[in-house]
């Protein structure tokens, strides 16, 4: 079978993630192509070593430019802050490479629009990428779109979509990259807000058309991290400031006309991971929450008054995507499998010559939605999405 060289550029949070998909997909899945794990990458000459021997990769670099001109590395996958995607991703597609670049595709709609061109250039070449919305691969959410798709709950009304954390609630919580503006381009509102935004387009095939938003940063200083890894870190004597959004807000009218409410906030007590989202058409509901991710809830309005009610499906059947590799019913999958069904979708899209999904184009759209809640939020109008 043919190799596929990987070059991982990162591995923290996000880098870890990304190594057990590539170490677990094609354990699992019968892929076209065999993924190896050639090169991780990082500035760090000693820690990216180490990192590698643990996480599964043969080599190291320290500049990712190299990644680009060895002959056995075939895709890039950036798990970097988002101030470094666009520059990686459109180098690594002009080199030939294929892209998987994380969430949020970049910090602004012209980087993610010079990323989206780059893209299209290089596809007519065969060069593949995909952005990382990775929670589209959870199988009740693949499950959701497909009801939605088939009608079950006929015409979409309501979206309502939440994503709570809590990481930062404690104000002494010390800053990481995810808090400074230049790195990540936003707060809240991209690091997870953009996750509901793709994740409700998804599962209803529908696009925001406009949206009103509000932006709050609650605790603006912050102890700078004498050491940061992941969502944690140890805080040291020196403050310096929040120039993110701790909380995002927004009322969204899609396309179809449904009505969406969205709420992305690090300050959800309590709340480590919930990604709730209920739709309701006209024939029935459908409700999801990560923090229980093995369920989906539907409502048939068509059922006898007698018994209806919400039934919980639990999506770990065979007939449910991506399901049939793992477990038998009832063994639940966790967080990181969703990373392993992205990398099989990938790699199945680049043995098929297809483009993968979600696209830069639409990692594109997303952006402009994000950009519009945060014009909003500075205008207190309504915003339309350009097409
Ligand atoms: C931090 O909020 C974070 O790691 C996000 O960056 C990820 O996209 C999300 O999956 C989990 O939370």
């Amino acid at each position: 079978m043919t190799n596929l060289g990987i070059g991982l550029i990162g591995y923290a949070f996000m880098g870890a993630a990304h190594s057990q998909a590539w170490r677990s997909a094609p354990r699992f899945f019968d892929l076209p192509l065999n993924p190896t794990m050639n090169v991780l990458c990082g500035r760090n000459a000693e820690a990216v070593q180490a990192a590698a021997k643990k996480l599964g990769w043969s080599d190291t670099e320290t500049d990712w430019r190299k990644l680009l001109t060895r002959d056995d590395v075939q895709l890039i996958d950036v798990c970097t802050p988002g101030d470094s995607h666009a520059e990686i991703a459109i180098a690594a597609l002009q080199a030939g490479k294929h892209v998987l670049c994380e969430k949020p595709l970049a910090n602004t709609v012209a980087e993610a629009e010079a990323m989206a061109a780059a893209a299209a250039d290089a596809a007519a070449k065969g060069v593949r990428s995909m952005v990382g919305f990775t929670y589209r691969r959870v199988p009740a959410i693949g499950l959701a779109r497909q009801l939605v798709a088939d009608g079950k709950i006929g015409t979409v009304r309501h979206v309502r979509a939440q994503y709570l954390q809590d990481w930062i609630a404690d104000p002494e919580a010390p800053l990481s990259w995810r808090l400074d503006k230049e790195k990540a381009g936003s707060g809240a509102l991209g690091d997870i807000g953009a996750h509901i935004v793709d994740l409700t387009q998804y599962i209803t095939g529908d696009r925001i058309a406009e949206v009103n938003g509000l932006l709050e940063t609650f605790v603006k200083e912050r102890p700078v991290a004498a050491a940061h890894s992941g969502l944690s870190g140890e805080a040291g004597t020196e403050r310096g400031p929040v120039t993110v959004d701790d909380a995002a807000i927004f009322l969204a009218r899609f396309g179809s006309g449904a009505l969406g409410v969205f709420e992305a906030t690090r300050f959800a007590t309590g709340r480590k991971n919930a990604i709730r989202i209920e739709i309701n058409g006209s024939l029935g509901s459908l409700a999801f929450d990560f923090e229980d991710m093995n369920e989906l809830h539907f409502y048939d309005a068509g059922e006898d008054p007698l018994t209806a009610g919400f039934r919980r499906i639990l999506a770990t059947e065979a007939v449910h995507p991506y399901v049939a590799a793992w477990w038998p019913p009832g063994h639940l999958l966790g967080y990181e499998h969703g990373f392993t069904h992205q990398v099989v979708d990938l790699v199945g899209a680049i043995a098929e010559g297809k483009d993968p999904a979600p696209s830069f184009a639409d990692g594109l759209q997303v952006q402009r939605v994000l950009a519009a809640v945060e014009d909003s939020s500075t205008s207190r109008q309504w915003q339309e999405i350009p097409e």
